[in-house]
């Protein structure tokens, strides 16, 4: 049977047994979940913490509850031979693999489907996971979704890397946040669209942990201070209120703790060039005691390799 004609039968089934409450229906409904749990495909989520990308794709899987395995690739030439030939010959994470014989994550099987680009991705978990409502079921809502995810591709994810290497302004930069803002409910305590939580919040959060993450600790080319002055503006003036209200909601959820590393964003190679500017080599170096020994040590070494 192919996964497609599983994931039909399931949504099938599911409403099903949800419209009868008889014990014989009970038991036809256990014996069902046996017969899911059998017809699982495997998925392995290649993966690196450092990227925004990833953690999009991370907090889905753990949010609609998908068994997945997590291996990690290296950023840059150390990358593994079997994924450039096996997995993905651009080398890029998020890359997928489903289905195919259960494998070693290290020992991709050519049988498996191969999947990267993490927007694509996400479609095709909603997709094998209807009743998760990683998509919401209404044709708007979707499109609403689809929308949110759009804007913060070709706005936030485009002017906040650009900031922090003196590329865009602070003002171009601030302009794309009112932007998304705008997109979210206005009611505290919404999410993007709808009732659940769908790809839209899958791509918001992680670039907001990382604009978090990056001006809190002033990192950037620009002048000292200037980061966390709009870091300030952001997540205490009135207004970005609503995303700010989004941004502390949300990011305490566990999907999103637990695909997140406060270390790895900042060992990316952008990063590294970064701190290798002597202002933001102390202030990253100060912060021992928020990312641990570990962290500070490899910062170091990355400085020291430069
Ligand atoms: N458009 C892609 C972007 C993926 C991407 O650029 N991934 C970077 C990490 S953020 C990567 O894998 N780089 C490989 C490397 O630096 O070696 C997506 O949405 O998945």
């Amino acid at each position: 049977m192919s996964p497609a004609s599983v994931i039909i039968d399931r949504t099938r089934c599911e409403s099903y047994f949800q419209r009868r409450s008889s014990v014989r229906a009970s038991l036809k409904y256990r014996r069902f979940k046996v017969f899911e749990a059998m017809v699982q495909q495997q998925l392995t989520l290649y993966s690196n913490k450092a990227s925004p990308f990833v953690q999009s794709v991370h907090i889905a899987l753990e949010e609609a509850q998908i068994d997945y395995a997590l291996y990690d690739i290296a950023f840059g030439p150390n990358k593994p031979k079997w994924f450039t030939e096996i997995v993905n010959p651009v080398g890029k994470v998020p890359t997928i693999s489903y289905g195919g014989p259960q494998v070693p994550p290290d020992q991709p099987s050519p049988e498996s489907f191969k999947l990267p680009e993490s927007i694509v991705i996400l479609e095709f978990l909603a997709d094998i996971k209807p009743e998760a409502f990683l998509l919401p079921k209404d044709p708007v809502v979707r499109a609403k979704a689809r929308f949110i995810i759009h804007k913060v591709q070709e706005t936030l994810r485009s002017t906040f890397p650009g900031v922090l290497i003196g590329r865009c302004s602070f003002e171009t930069f601030l302009d794309a946040l009112k932007e998304i803002q705008a997109l979210l409910p206005s009611e505290n305590g919404a999410l993007a669209v709808g009732d659940h939580f769908t790809i839209a919040d899958a791509v918001l959060i992680p670039t907001l942990m990382r604009l978090d993450l990056a001006l809190r600790h002033d990192i950037g080319t620009f002048a000292p201070g200037e980061g966390k002055k709009v870091h300030d503006l952001i997540m205490h003036g009135t207004e970005f209120k609503r995303l700010k209200d989004y941004f502390d909601t949300f990011s305490k959820r566990e999907a999103v703790k637990s695909s997140w590393d406060e270390v790895r964003p900042m060992l990316s190679p952008a990063r590294i060039k970064l701190n290798a500017i002597p202002g933001n080599r102390i202030c990253l170096l100060s912060r021992s005691a928020a990312i641990g020994e570990a962290g500070t040590a490899s910062i170091s070494i990355c400085l020291n390799n430069q």
